[in-house]
């Protein structure tokens, strides 16, 4: 009987362990409907973010049709104020009908830390001084999706690059998808492993990142990974970039320079949902061990 004692107080700190690893992740969610239409967001009212702004262009709560959304215009940095160590997911619907040359960058795994360039910091707004990469990038570390133009996606991966004026570099890969961010609002997705994000738009899986190899750089003190392999949605690798600065703890920020582009329906949450059979499987499964620990016991006895 002592066995079944300590089979019966293991199984409990299993659970207990259980639940608290579902807890890691805060939920969190914004639809922007408790705001009043014509609310300049700025300063601390958008709670959980910090909001850096760097024009005098406002970025106000629109309401159309019912619904209420964020309009975000110029130069703005919202960065997620809750560091993201665990498994998650990343939701947020984007609406932008102004395409080509802007940037309206989703960053996830961009790191804490800003770097020195041209006219300030490595923000979400902020150019990084990279010239030759062909396209305007902001930001100095992380993964960047940026709904620009239409159906066609891009993701940017950051970059060590000792060549760069400010060492900062973009890798760029891009994906046609069936929803267009420039018709209406469409769901960006990521979901986020810890060892793989996974990139959707409106369900549709657009881009699988693997991230390895995390470690320090000469610039900078957190822990990257420095090794990322890209891949299609049918698993097909589009590239390798072994100078990631892709942070082993994440960071969401919503970048806007010299754009003008619509949110809503930000959602958050852990990975593991609870109420699935899966969690449902794993929460019962020292229940299962000890009924059958149980049984075999007494079945023993009756031998006996
Ligand atoms: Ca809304």
């Amino acid at each position: 009987m002592k066995k079944l004692g300590l089979l019966l107080v293991l199984s409990l700190m299993c659970l207990a362990l259980t639940i608290s690893s579902f807890a890691a992740v805060d939920s969190y969610s914004q639809n922007f409907e408790s705001y009043e239409a014509g609310t300049e967001i700025k300063d601390d009212l958008l709670p959980d973010w910090s909001l850096i702004r760097a024009t005098s262009t406002g970025s106000f709560i629109r309401e159309e049709g019912g619904n209420k959304y964020f309009a975000i215009d110029a130069y703005y940095h919202a960065e997620y104020t809750k560091k993201l160590t665990e498994p998650y997911v990343y939701e947020v619907d984007v609406y932008n009908p102004d395409a080509k040359f802007n940037v309206s960058a989703f960053f996830v795994r961009a790191g804490s830390e800003r770097f020195d360039v041209m006219f300030g910091k490595s923000t979400g707004y902020e150019w990084d001084g990279d010239g030759n990469s062909g396209f305007p990038s902001v930001g100095g570390s992380g993964l960047l999706v940026l709904p620009n133009n239409g159906n066609k996606l891009s993701l940017v991966v950051k970059t060590y690059d000792e060549s760069k004026e400010y060492k900062i570099g973009n890798v760029r890969y891009e994906a046609t998808v069936g929803a267009d961010f420039s018709k209406g609002f469409e769901t960006l997705k990521f979901v986020d492993d810890g060892q793989t994000v996974k990139v959707y738009a409106s369900d549709e899986l657009a881009f699988i990142v693997e991230m390895s190899d995390a470690g320090t750089y000469p610039v900078g003190e957190e822990t990257y990974y420095k090794k990322v392999v890209v891949k299609d949605k049918n698993g097909t690798e589009l590239g390798t970039v072994n100078n990631a600065r892709v942070s082993v703890d994440s960071v969401l920020i919503i970048g806007c320079r010299e754009s003008k582009f619509n949110i809503d329906n930000i959602k958050i949450y852990a990975l593991e949902e609870p109420n699935t059979e899966t969690y449902d499987a794993v929460i019962f499964m020292p229940v299962i061990i000890s009924a059958v620990y149980v049984l075999a016991v007494l079945k023993r006895r009756q031998v006996a």
